[in-house]
């Protein structure tokens, strides 16, 4: 596999990151999550936007222009013939003293690894998820803002932990308040009639690009979709209810802290759902070709 590091291409025996670089030291950095389909980089702008936005959040320069990074990621993918595949944007402090004053870290690191990824096996896609709300709380919105995609995931992991501690795939995590804000790398949606729910941001979930996709697609196609204070009464009581990410892209839900969700097996709605955004993925005008 070819790394791209700090403006090289390098073999990954050679793509080595420092032991004082303080994305390793302290979770001080920013990341993307990127999908290719049919040799093209599927919503590339909308991913180095976030990435930027994230940067400018903790105070980060990002030591290149947004149109070199998209350029970087595509040479990337085309040095890995990666057409279908995974793409993991890093971006670290830097190298710097043991302290954390960020300021002592003179310049940003950049990494890209182009590769796969599967996040549930294949037929969780078919039978859905079976999923838990778990007691670690989502970031409030004053500490790491959730609209921060940082290296700092300690949190989610936390969520994890008690989701595969407890013989499931995925938490959902609350916000401070009790509401519904997502699972732990992955939005959450509510089907509920012809309406599609989604929590707004403030309720403590990244904006994903997945969510805004899905969000579009299904008003195009005669959702009613809305942002929405959710519950878990709101979880359990729905007809439907699925995750979007990157890595997972739609997965159906169909058991919520042991109460079936709807029917209990994958519903219409998130069925159809799957098919549109998939025919998405494949759409020209939504990635940047590998060349
Ligand atoms: N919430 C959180 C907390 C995330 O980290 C999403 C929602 C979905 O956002 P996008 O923009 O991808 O639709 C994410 C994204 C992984 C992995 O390796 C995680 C994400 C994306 C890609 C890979 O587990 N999380």
């Amino acid at each position: 596999m070819t790394i791209y590091l700090d403006g090289k291409l390098v073999p990954e025996s050679e793509a080595r990151v420092s032991v004082f670089d303080h994305g390793l030291l302290y979770g001080d950095g920013v990341f993307e999550g990127i999908r290719s389909y049919n040799g093209r980089v599927f919503l590339l702008r909308e991913h180095i936007a976030r990435l930027y936005r994230s940067a400018q959040a903790i105070g980060l320069v990002i030591p290149m222009s947004q149109e070199e990074m998209c350029r970087a990621v595509i040479t990337t993918c085309a040095a890995n013939d990666c057409r279908n595949g995974y793409i993991r944007l890093v971006v670290t402090r830097g190298v710097g003293n043991l302290g954390l004053n960020p300021y002592q870290c003179p310049k940003a690191g950049v990494f890209i690894i182009a590769a796969t990824i599967q996040l549930y096996p294949p037929e969780f896609y078919e039978k859905g998820l079976k999923i838990i709300t778990v007691g670690t709380v989502r970031n409030h919105p004053e500490a790491v803002n959730p609209n921060i995609k940082s290296l700092n995931y300690l949190n989610n992991i936390m969520a994890k932990i008690e989701a595969v501690n407890s013989g499931v795939q995925e938490a959902v995590m609350l916000n401070h308040l009790g509401y519904v804000a997502e699972a732990t790398g992955d939005n959450i949606f509510v089907v509920r009639g012809r309406a599609l729910l989604t929590p707004p941001s403030w309720c403590g979930c990244l904006i994903g690009i997945t969510r805004n996709a899905v969000m579009k697609i299904a008003a195009d196609n005669g959702f009613e979709v809305r942002e929405s204070v959710l519950t878990r009464y709101d979880l359990y009581t729905a007809d439907e209810v699925f995750l979007t990410g990157t890595a997972a892209e739609l997965v159906p839900v169909v058991e919520i802290d042991k109460r079936a969700i709807g029917s209990g097996v994958p519903g219409p709605a998130t069925r159809q759902l799957m098919r549109l955004f998939h025919a998405c993925t494949q759409q020209p005008e939504n990635g940047d070709k590998i060349v």
